[in-house]
Parts: C-alpha cells; structure tokens; sequence
C-alpha cells in the first residue's frame, strides 16, 4: 500500500510558518495584502476563494474580495484590476478561473502588474519560470514540487510524465520538473501510447480533469503519483483524475483528492503573497 502524501497536513505545516512570518513582516511595517477577484457564480470557483479568505485570515494576511456579477464587462474587470495595481495594500491580485465566456482572459490576465501576479499566470512571470529566474510560481505545480520533495524522492534524473498540457499546471509543471533535472515528458489527448508512457514514469503527475482516468495498470509499481484532478461526480463526492483505489496498490506513494494537491495551491498562493509583498 502507497505512503498516502496528505497535502492537508503538509499544507498546514507551510501556514504555520508563513503565520510566523508574516508576524515577523508586520513588526517591520510590512503588511501583505491579497486582492481576489471572483466573476459570476461558479459554486467550484466559490469554495475555492472562500478557502483563500480563510486561509489569509488565519495568517494575518490582509485580504480584499470583489464578487462581481455574470454580466461584468470587460471593461468594467480591467478597470477593477488597474486600480488594483496602483493599490498600496495591495500586494497580490487574483482573477479566480475560469471567467465566464464572454470575457477574454488573457488580456484580463495580461493587465495584472506581473509583481503583483501572484499566480504566475501573466506571460513575463511565465517566461521567468521557461527561464529558470522567477519569483513567482504557480500555485498548484508549487504545491505539487512541496508533495513530492514530501514523498522524499529526488527528482534528478528520474523519468517524469505529466499528463495535461495547460498553461496553468502541465506545461509549469512540466518545466518545474525540468528545473529539478527531471527527465519529463508532457502527455495530452493526442498522445498515442498513453498506458506505455505512464507506465515508464518514476512520477506521474495528472492534470486531465477526467474523473478516474489513470488506473493502477499504467503506474509503474513504486511510482510517486500526484493527483491534481478535482472532479465534482456528484454533489458531494469529489474524485481526482487517478482511481486511487486501483493506483495506491501499485504506487509508492500518491495524494488523496481531496485532501491532497487542492489545499497545497492555496499555501502556496499564501506563500506567493507574503513574497509579493517582500518584494514590493
Ligand atoms: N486564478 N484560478 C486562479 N488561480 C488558481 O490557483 C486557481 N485554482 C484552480 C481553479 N482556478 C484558479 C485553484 O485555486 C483550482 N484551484 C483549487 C484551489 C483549492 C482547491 C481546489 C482547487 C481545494 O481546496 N480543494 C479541496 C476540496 C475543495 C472542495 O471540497 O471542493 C481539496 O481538498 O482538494
């Protein structure tokens, strides 16, 4: 059976210590302040900003949130987010995904002051991670890269396959693994052989969003596997995108959804946030 890496716990270990630092920043006149910006109603998007409220209340992070309607324009979105980069107590600024339809995302996502851009989703913090020289990383491949070092496995050298090729977790994943002298391969909907690539994997790292989409017959016996999926299959039973059932008899070591990436994205968004205001 597969040592289970609870991002829960290890998630709670980071908060503690950022709690102290933050108590540290503030004795020194620092006060990070997060900004989070949620459009329309999407219930997913809702659980999710309420836990990053939380989470800044809990560590003394200052914190705003604009709950904007369906019907926001785009306009009326960029010129929340301009006032939001001129804000002093505001450190960090985040546009929860998705947006709804009409609205373009990626020049939402380029108005943010990339210091600000603690998500690392604005194309020069994106370019600094290519790069190998950011500040900022991600939040969910950054909890991912903590769950790993967690798992106690060295990434030098190993054979690493990410499956999903997003610009939000597989392809930083894919280069945050790179930085660690992974051997990476980046797999999607057009790969041929899926089953034979997983299976060579050392670690696997799934970012599809199909609901138990790798099963223990493609995971190589002892293989660390990251659960990233978060897939609503009824009201109240979430699932990842790896039958955990299945894959915890062959792995090493894998993740609980929930439970396991999902709280590890918001420490590090705290982190990010505590940096943000470092650097500013
Ligand atoms: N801008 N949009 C922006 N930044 C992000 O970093 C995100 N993401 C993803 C969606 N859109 C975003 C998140 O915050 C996904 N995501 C996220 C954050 C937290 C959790 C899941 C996804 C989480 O806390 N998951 C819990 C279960 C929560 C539930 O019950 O629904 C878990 O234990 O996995």
């Amino acid at each position: 059976m597969a040592k289970i890496l609870s991002g829960k716990e290890v998630s709670a270990r980071i908060k503690e210590e950022l709690k102290q630092e933050v108590a540290a920043l503030k004795e020194k006149g620092i006060f990070p302040g997060l900004a989070v910006v949620i459009v329309g109603d999407d219930p997913a998007s809702r659980v999710y900003v309420n836990s990053k409220k939380k989470a800044c209340e809990d560590l003394g992070i200052y914190s705003e949130e604009y709950a904007l309607s369906a019907e926001t324009t785009q306009e009326e979105l960029l010129s929340l987010i301009d006032t939001l980069n001129h804000k002093k107590e505001i450190n960090g600024i985040l546009v929860q995904l998705p947006l709804p339809k009409h609205l373009d995302e990626e020049s939402v996502i380029q108005a943010i002051d990339p210091k600000k851009d603690v998500d690392a989703f604005h194309p020069v913090n994106v370019g600094k991670i290519m790069v190998g020289n950011y500040d900022f990383v991600p939040c969910t491949p950054a909890g991912v890269m903590e769950l790993i070092h967690e798992s106690g496995i060295e990434v030098s050298g190993k054979e690493c396959v990410v499956i999903g090729r997003s610009n939000i977790v597989g392809k930083p994943q894919a280069m945050l693994l790179l930085h660690e002298n992974g051997t990476v391969t980046i797999c999607h909907s057009r790969t041929k052989d899926l089953k034979e690539t997983v299976k060579r994997a050392d670690i696997v790292v799934a970012a599809v969003g199909k609901p138990n989409f790798i099963t223990g017959d493609m995971i190589k016996e002892g293989a660390v596997v990251i659960d990233v999926g978060i897939n609503r299959i009824a009201p109240k039973t979430l699932v990842g995108d790896v039958d955990f059932e299945s894959a915890s008899k062959v792995a090493g070591a894998i993740t609980p959804v929930p439970g396991g990436v999902g709280p590890m994205t918001i420490a590090m968004l705290m982190k990010n946030t505590v940096k943000a205001a470092l650097i500013q």
